[in-house]
């Protein structure tokens, strides 16, 4: 396949229909059409016609939206979409005459090009923030295979191994979305230049449109007005599925290695971890560990005393996280390939025999999971795998699928009846949901922790992704932060790279940049390549381990905040790292639409990190608002650009004006988080009016009790008057147990009262100083308060 040409709309026919056509009609071809407002303006039309007599997407919509909203959008066969403010103002429309356009399978929606449009979304593209003059494809890829190396280590390699088609559309700071759901190679062209060979300079005609489409496939789109980018990309979460709230030790540091040959090496790595008390959850087991690369095997030879060996690493409270590859060795004497050919669960070839592909254990069969049975089949070797204790996530790779060298266009699904492209995209987030289904069927009351390398529409619902194969370089490290921005944005939060690049030497230097910048990604993994120095964070020297110890060791302090972004992403379907222009408006003077070096972490903290291995000065855009400077312990006034200038112990990390941040007590120097006993950090400059409100929940982190009502929730407010400054406790529910909480407030005359319902009193406070990134803060403290 092309990964860089796709359809124009010049080879396509498009209609001509009269205003309110009951179907639309194309080249002597009539199609149904259905425009349906699902409430609270998310809009679906759907198309059908003869050449299209399936829905081949799997995704799992759910359109449960409140009806009561009105629509602000239209559609009519002679104008197409109509997509306007709440406040009648048009922010998109078809290009007219060209609503709808096929070819063959193939099918597009063109539309009007506006100069003042900015383009976000499409999922995991490395193409930068701002997604303006790119013609794109969805596809996943196995990048590292299918791209030249030095693309891959210094380039944009696009499609990579995750598809969402999905495009925001930016005017002002209004938003809207536009969802494809469709499995197939989709396109999206934003308005590029005319490019022959890498040559941009050809007489340029077709700047007035952009358009997405899809190769085949039943069209069914999904049109959704904001008004702001945070109102879309709730609404398209709720669509697609928000994550489900992952067990808190997912949200830990991670250690991983290609190459980790045996329980000693891991040992060695807990025992380092625990001797330079840097904190970690999870413990990686790469290909290693199986027999020949067997999937759901053990090598028992270099892992022998395999239960025994995974109690010791938990009782040092490190969790196990094996990888599972979808290919299953050919093998006529293995258990798992026997069990699956009785089932008659793999993919076939035109040839009605089972497709075969080349992968880590040589000839490699391939399990449909397209198919509920296949599922079934899967989930139930999940299930005997996690029997173990200790195991309670997975890592699933090459998922995209990789297939080594043979074609998957011959790897078809259904009992032969599916042709690959109609799955390709889907393949991950079918063996996701597999895995999910397996985890359950073993633990029905544990959440598991899936990570993922492919996905597509709804992956969130199952996995969390990491970003594939990057590399330790600069580049890699500067395209990290829009990448994950835009994934999020387009409804995968829960994701991040690999820390500090998985090929290739990371410099200490680049090992301190990468901490820093992605201490707080929701995923934070150190992975390396198999033959590649080792960077677990205390391999380099003495310098690296203090710095990146503290930034882990910061991510677990954070990690109460962290937490409740995750339980307002599973209710509410909130980003957890988004761009500035999520919560704050875009303005002609100080444009935030390009910002892709500085990004939020929920409402509160914003990070503008330097992204060189030799840390260079930078500009840095504080929206309006005051802001807590957490390197001088500082507050500066935003609505400008200053400068910062690196160095070697601090990033630059700013606290919002009205933030009150939930913490973990004093320096964590371990994973023992207990989230009934925090810290509230009350960021209230004196210059702050009006109230701050915080809700913050506490549970086990563990299992699905949340659910059924064990989860204590409270809402505080706070306002300062000079120095005094009030908490007022409300919707207050302690079902879960008592907080045990420290109030700590950041100006040093300060006195607080704290009022609940029956009581109210001053707190006794004391000096606190303690170090945010690097800088010395001080601050007062109050004496722990047991709330319920
Ligand atoms: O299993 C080996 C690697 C793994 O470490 C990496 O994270 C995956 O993305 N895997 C890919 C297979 C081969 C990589 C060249």
């Amino acid at each position: 396949m092309y990964f860089n040409k796709t359809h124009q709309p010049e080879n396509f026919v498009f209609n001509h229909d009269k205003r309110n056509a009951p179907q639309i009609a194309i080249d002597g071809k009539s199609f149904r059409y259905n425009w349906k407002h699902l409430g609270e303006n998310v809009h679906r039309l759907e198309l059908r016609e003869r050449r299209w007599p399936a829905q081949h997407s799997q995704a799992e919509l759910t359109a449960d939206f409140n009806t009561d909203e009105p629509s602000s959008a239209d559609f009519d066969p002679k104008y197409g979409v109509t997509l306007n403010t709440p406040d009648g103002e048009t922010l998109l429309t078809s290009e007219p005459g060209r609503v709808l356009g096929v070819s063959g399978q193939s099918w597009l929606m063109q539309f009007a090009f506006n100069k003042d449009m900015r383009f976000y979304g499409m999922g995991e593209k490395v193409l930068g923030l701002e997604l303006s003059g790119i013609h794109t494809k969805f596809w996943n890829t196995d990048v590292w295979a299918d791209f030249n190396m030095m693309q891959v280590i210094h380039g944009q390699p696009d499609p990579m191994y995750l598809s969402i088609p999905y495009l925001i559309v930016k005017r002002g700071n209004d938003y809207i979305g536009i969802l494809l759901n469709n499995p197939y190679a989709a396109f999206m062209s934003t308005n590029p230049r005319i490019n022959i060979a890498g040559q941009s300079d050809a007489d340029d005609d077709t700047r007035t449109r952009f358009f997405v489409g899809a190769p085949d496939g039943r069209p069914e789109i999904y049109f959704i007005v904001g008004p702001t980018l945070a109102d879309l990309t709730r609404k398209l979460q709720r669509l697609v599925g928000t994550t489900p709230l992952p067990p808190l030790w997912s949200l830990g540091h991670h250690q991983c290695r290609w190459g980790y040959a045996s329980f000693k090496d891991l040992d060695t790595v807990d025992q380092q971890l625990r001797k330079h008390k840097i904190p970690n959850d999870g413990l990686w087991l790469d290909i290693d560990y199986m027999t020949g690369f067997r999937v759901f095997t053990w090598d028992q030879k270099h892992w022998p005393r395999l239960e025994a060996q995974i109690d010791k690493l938990q009782a040092n409270g490190q969790r196990v996280i094996p990888i599972i590859d979808p290919g299953v060795k050919l093998d006529t004497k293995y258990d798992v390939y026997k069990s699956g050919k009785r089932a008659g669960v793999y993919c076939k070839n035109p040839a009605d025999t089972d497709f075969v592909g080349f992968v880590w254990p040589g000839t490699t069969v391939f399990p449909d999971f397209s198919q509920p049975r296949t599922r079934e089949w899967w989930a139930g070797w999940i299930a005997k795998a996690v029997a173990t204790p200790g195991i309670e996530g997975v890592w699933i790779d090459m998922n995209d699928p990789s297939t080594g060298a043979s074609v998957n266009s011959e790897m078809l699904f259904d009992d032969g009846k599916l042709p690959h492209d109609a799955y390709h995209n889907q393949y991950a987030f079918g063996m996701a949901k597999a895995t999910h289904e397996g985890f359950l069927k073993h633990a029905p009351d544990q959440r598991p922790f899936i990570l993922t390398r492919s996905g597509y529409i709804s992956s969130s619902r199952y996995s969390a992704a990491w970003t594939g194969d990057n590399y330790a370089n600069d580049h890699h490290l500067k395209t990290a932060i829009p990448t994950t921005l835009n994934l999020a944005l387009s409804g995968l939060p829960f994701n991040g790279p690999d820390v500090p690049g998985f090929g290739g030497d990371a410099s200490p230097e680049l090992a301190i940049a990468w901490y820093k910048a992605g201490f707080l990604f929701p995923v934070l993994r150190n992975h390396t390549h198999r033959g590649q120095r080792h960077q677990e964070p205390y391999a380099f020297n003495a310098r690296v381990t203090r710095i990146t110890r503290h930034y882990i060791r910061l991510r677990y302090k954070l990690l109460p905040y962290l937490y409740n972004l995750f339980v307002q992403q599973e209710a509410a379907g909130e980003a957890i790292l988004r761009p500035l222009f999520y919560d704050f408006a875009d303005k002609a003077k100080l444009p935030l639409d390009r910002i892709e070096d500085q990004f939020m972490v929920g409402p509160a903290i914003m990070q503008a990190p330097h992204l060189e291995s030799e840390p260079a000065p930078r500009d840095i855009v504080l929206p309006k608002a005051n802001w807590y400077d957490a390197r001088t312990g500082r507050w500066i006034a935003g609505d400008r650009t200053i400068k910062a200038k690196p160095d070697d112990e601090t990033t630059p990390l700013f606290i919002r004006d009205g933030a009150v941040i939930p913490m973990r007590p004093g320096t964590p120097t371990d994973n023992h988080t207990d989230l009934a006993d925090i810290e509230l950090h009350l960021f209230l400059s004196p210059d702050f009016k009006g109230k701050a409100t915080c809700t913050y929940a506490a549970d086990d982190g563990l299992s699905y009790a949340y659910q059924r009502g064990e989860r204590t929730t409270i809402t505080l407010d706070v306002q300062r008057k000079n120095n005094h400054v009030t908490v007022t406790l409300r919707d207050a529910d302690f079902a879960y147990s008592k907080l045990k909480v420290r109030f700590v407030t950041y100006g040093n005359k300060d006195t607080i009262t704290l009022r609940t319902d029956d009581d109210q009193r001053e707190l006794n406070l004391r000096e606190h100083r303690w170090t945010l990134t690097g800088g010395k803060l001080t601050g007062l403290k109050s004496a722990p308060v047991t709330l319920g």
